[in-house]
């Protein structure tokens, strides 16, 4: 529970700088970081933390993105994820006009269900 306790703070107080919006579809718990952070028009690294629904760190997962703009059809731009070790895997993507941005996460566990979440990021 402290865990999870502490995910949730994590999450939330990076939602306020980053008018991030999430839902949580299940149990696991799949998060979003970006890198820069704000965002600003360009390249941008997607860091996503995969958990399972024991709290731990999920590393064989294949875990891919698609992005686009939610206002506007930019193009899907998809990609798979490389993986970090400790339930961290990364993805670039080219943001590449202002405004809100959809990031679809999918990720494959290795027991075999798939998991998936979407955030919503604004480039300012
Ligand atoms: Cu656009």
């Amino acid at each position: 529970m402290f865990v999870i306790a502490v995910g949730l703070i994590g999450v939330m107080s990076w939602k306020v700088k980053s008018s991030v919006l999430g839902a949580t579809t299940n149990s696991e718990v799949i998060s979003l970081t970006t890198d820069p952070n704000p965002l600003q028009p360009g390249q941008a690294t997607f860091i996503i933390n995969v958990r399972g629904a024991d709290g731990k760190p999920v590393d064989n997962a294949t875990v891919s993105f698609d992005l686009n703009m939610t206002t506007m059809n930019m193009g899907t731009q998809r990609a798979t994820a490389t993986s970090q070790g400790k339930g961290r895997y990364i993805v670039t993507g080219n943001l590449s006009m202002q405004g809100p941005w959809r990031v679809r996460i999918t990720a494959s566990m290795p027991e075999g269900s798939t998991k998936n979440k979407d955030f919503v990021v604004n480039v300012p």
